[in-house]
């Protein structure tokens, strides 16, 4: 971080680092495809890193456990971690710079008055707000006295994490430190939450790149989380889908009917009620995410989250979804309830959908226990 030189692009840094054109267009390439771009897009992300001079970040670390950023340099894809940690010209983190003490502090005021108005923000960690905020300091100062000086200068702020985005665990009942997101304190710039606990490094990535390629940022849904990566809930694209539309659901998650590939619903499952790449990203470039890992989603990215549980339960009377409705439907359409019309299809499909998911198995028997009733 040391030797970073204002005027390099994205793409000479990336060479100077040793990683290759190839490198470079196969990160595009993967990216685009992470942020939903139409492939005819590739081109201009291209472009873009590869013409365009680093953006300033400066990255605030308040009250959490750091997974966010672990998050980042796990992720499996080399350039993934080296784009923000090194490329964007991160001029200051404190866990992560090799400057410490005064000159780190240093190093930040030069590059906040510098970049004046230009640099981005990204704050990990919520506030906390009791007691004059004295439950956070760095050098002497509270955390909400340095998020308003840092936001002060910002272009924007992105809150990486449900911490900042929403207040996370470190707000959890009874809220000991009086822990705010980052909205609850700056309230002139635009902030783009990018939630989970922790967030999917590509992700994170995704919204850096957004930002330098189109010179704006990423269209927003009504609670201010990128679109492109927030559009959907985790059971939209949950491999295990095709279960909860059979009506197979395991009743716990250490059960051989979730060893099977059930659906974890009935385990308390919060998938449909939770917005996040989780599904159609997965982790560590597609390794697994929660559910393949056989445990329920426990909507670590909702606002909320971690009073939101107990995570184990069954959810019910989920508002605009009517998740138990449709659950019970099933269930009592397979036991043989008098129907008629569309239903009758319905029967067809979920009895053919489970006849289908069943004969897959060794032994190929429906377990009526795990019918929704
Ligand atoms: Fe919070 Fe991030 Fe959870 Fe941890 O920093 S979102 S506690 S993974 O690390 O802020
Ligand atoms: Fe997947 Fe959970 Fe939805 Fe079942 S309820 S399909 S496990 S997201
Ligand atoms: Fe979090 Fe659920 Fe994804 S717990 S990591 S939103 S599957």
């Amino acid at each position: 971080m040391g030797d970073i030189n204002k005027n390099e692009t994205y793409l000479d840094f990336i060479l100077k680092k040793g990683y290759t054109r190839k490198d470079f267009l196969r990160f595009v390439t993967y990216m685009s495809a992470f942020m939903g771009l139409e492939s005819s897009m590739v081109g201009q992300v291209a472009k873009a890193l590869e013409t365009k001079k680093r953006i300033p970040v400066i990255w605030e670390h308040f009250q959490e456990c750091t997974g966010c950023s672990e998050s980042f340099i796990r992720s499996d894809h080399p350039l993934v971690a080296d784009i923000l940690f090194d490329s964007i010209s991160l001029d200051y983190t404190d866990t992560l710079m090799a400057a410490s003490g005064h000159n780190a502090e240093e190093a930040k005021q030069k590059s906040m008055k510098d970049n004046f108005g230009k640099y981005i923000l990204v704050v990990e960690g919520a506030i906390p707000t009791k007691d004059d905020g004295i439950y956070c300091t760095i050098a002497g100062r509270t955390a909400v006295e340095i998020l308003k000086e840092s936001a002060e200068g910002a272009a924007a702020i992105l809150t990486f994490g449900s911490c900042s985005s929403w207040g996370g665990i470190q707000a959890a009942s009874p809220n000991p430190t009086g822990s705010a997101p980052v909205s609850d304190i700056i309230k002139n710039k635009p902030i783009i939450r990018v939630p989970g606990c922790p967030p999917i490094g590509e992700v994170m990535v995704g919204v850096v790149v957004h930002y330098v390629t189109f010179g704006s940022l990423p269209e927003l849904d009504n609670m201010g989380r990128p679109k492109q990566f927030f559009g959907k809930r985790v059971h939209d694209s949950c491999y295990r889908r095709p279960y909860f539309d059979a009506g197979l659901y395991a009743e716990t998650f250490d059960s051989d009917e979730a060893k099977k590939g059930y659906c974890l619903y009935k385990a308390g499952c919060r998938g449909p009620i939770s917005y996040n790449a989780c599904g159609f990203m997965e982790w560590n470039n597609g390794v697994s995410f929660p559910i393949k890992s056989g445990h329920p989603c426990i909507g670590c990215s909702e606002s909320g989250f971690w009073d939101n549980g107990p995570f184990v339960e069954r959810i019910v009377n989920i508002p605009g979804f009517g998740i138990e409705k449709t659950a019970d439907t099933i269930g009592k359409i397979v036991l043989g309830a008098a129907v008629g019309g569309a239903a009758v299809h319905a029967i067809g499909t979920n009895i053919a959908k489970r006849k289908e998911l069943t004969l897959n198995e060794e032994g190929g028997r429906i377990d009526e226990k795990n019918i929704i009733e």
